[in-house]
């Protein structure tokens, strides 16, 4: 049965990673400026932004998501975060527990590398001054790439012979080592594909072994760099030169810090706060546009007034947001993930017979390349199915593939064939 999408939070210790997780979930994931404050893992569910299917049929003002919300078709769908403890160099070796701490992550599909651009902590995490963030994005890749191998090399002996004595294929060979990781064969083709080795496995060097390791990693686990702490004066030229050398595609700038507090403000009801977003109004934003109530807001004294218009000029009008929102969102066109909306009923697009609770109840994300076949079993599980049914009422075939805009809204007639 598919998983739910999983994305791992990694990166050296106090770089942020609870912070992080806190500012995207209701978790409260312990936090403090020292290294190893988290050891165990954390999950959380956070919310994913996608544009959701009840715009594309003017129907956002009776859209009612049974979890999540959607605004102006703008709608926020559950997704699992994992935050693991801090690695340092040297992990797949075991320091600092690393090793055990690489093993949390095996089930992620996606990894946020949250880099601390403030250049105050070292590559263990303590603090300092004028540290050069670049190249913890260097090592920390380089320690998953040996964690994997060194997992694999260990055996390499053994399982050479058994793939040359089963007159084996490569990828189910590697798919032996690596679903350990929750991989698939055809992750693992892909990943043989790209490479296009002209040797069979049982001549591969050690060389091409961390090739295909390399390789291996870029599918299992597309990775987003959130540059975090931007509201730290350092910062600036430390994201200047990570942005010289890493594909733009990759990184994201973030102040979580900043995120936790909008949040936290607004439940307080001191500001009105759209998540990641650049807007905030306070009580005397609202007065001034004219709303003698001031949105119902609390008055904040003068600190605190002082804070909030600090955070707009440093965080908010210099990067449009906080950032952490974009985080996700890219982690999830890294995975290509795709939002199915299952519905009962194909004209109303609502979940029950009469149903007058709203449409667009449910939206499930699924991995790109899913057959409709596959979203039904993740969708309805074990359930039979006698046929499936598309927008318009058309039969839906189980080997096509779900797109956004193609086979995302699917009604499933339950029954025998
Ligand atoms: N200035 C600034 N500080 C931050 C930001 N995010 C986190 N911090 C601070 O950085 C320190 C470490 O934060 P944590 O979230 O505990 O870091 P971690 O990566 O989970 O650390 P470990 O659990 O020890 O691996 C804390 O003092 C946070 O307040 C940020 O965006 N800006
Ligand atoms: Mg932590």
């Amino acid at each position: 049965m598919p998983r739910d999408p999983l994305i791992g939070l990694v990166g050296k210790p106090s770089s942020g990673k609870s912070t992080m997780l806190n500012s995207l979930t209701d978790a409260t994931s312990k936090v403090g400026n020292f290294p190893f404050t988290t050891i165990d893992p954390q999950r959380a569910i956070g919310y994913l932004q996608v544009d959701c299917a009840c715009v594309r049929f003017d129907k956002a003002d009776v859209c009612k998501p049974n979890y999540g919300s959607c605004h102006d078709g703008k709608r926020s769908v559950p997704i699992e975060l994992l935050d693991v403890a801090g690695l340092v160099p040297g992990a797949h070796e075991g320091r600092g527990l690393g090793n055990r701490f690489l093993d949390d992550l095996r089930h992620a599909d996606a990894l946020v590398h949250v880099v601390d651009v403030s250049g105050t902590t070292d590559a263990e995490g303590k603090v300092t001054r004028g540290y050069d963030p670049s190249q913890d994005i260097i090592w920390l890749r380089e320690e998953i790439v040996q964690w994997v191998l060194g997992n694999l090399m260990t055996k390499w002996g053994g399982i050479k012979r058994r793939h040359i004595a089963l007159k084996a294929n490569a990828a189910d060979t590697l798919q032996n080592q690596f679903s350990g990781y929750g991989s698939t064969t055809a992750m693992v083709q892909r990943t043989l594909d790209r490479l296009a080795l002209k040797t069979p496995l049982e001549s591969w060097d050690n060389e091409t072994v961390e090739k295909v390791v390399n390789g291996f990693i870029d599918e299992k686990f597309p990775t987003v760099c959130a540059l975090n702490k931007i509201d730290h004066a350092d910062a600036d030229k430390n994201i200047a030169k990570i942005a010289k050398k890493q594909p733009p595609d990759s990184i994201v700038l973030t102040s979580a810090i900043s995120e936790v507090f909008l949040r936290k403000l607004a439940k307080q009801g001191y500001i009105k706060y759209t998540e990641g977003s650049e807007f905030v109004d306070t009580r005397e934003d609202l007065i001034s546009e004219g709303d003698p109530e001031g949105g119902g807001l609390k008055e904040m004294d003068e600190k605190l007034k002082a804070r909030i218009e600090n955070l707009k000029d440093m965080v908010l009008y210099r990067f449009g947001s906080t950032g952490v929102v974009q985080v996700l969102s890219r982690a999830a066109k890294l995975l290509g993930l795709v939002p199915v909306f299952p519905v009962r009923n194909m004209n109303s697009f609502t979940s029950g017979a009469g149903s007058s609770g709203g449409v667009f109840r449910d939206c499930v994300l699924v991995n790109k390349n899913t057959t409709v076949k596959d979203a039904a079993k993740k969708i309805m599980g074990d359930v039979p199915i006698a046929y499936i049914e598309g927008v318009g009422g058309v039969r839906v075939a189980e080997t096509d593939i779900v797109e956004i805009g193609k086979n995302d809204i699917l009604s499933f007639r339950v029954g025998r064939a």
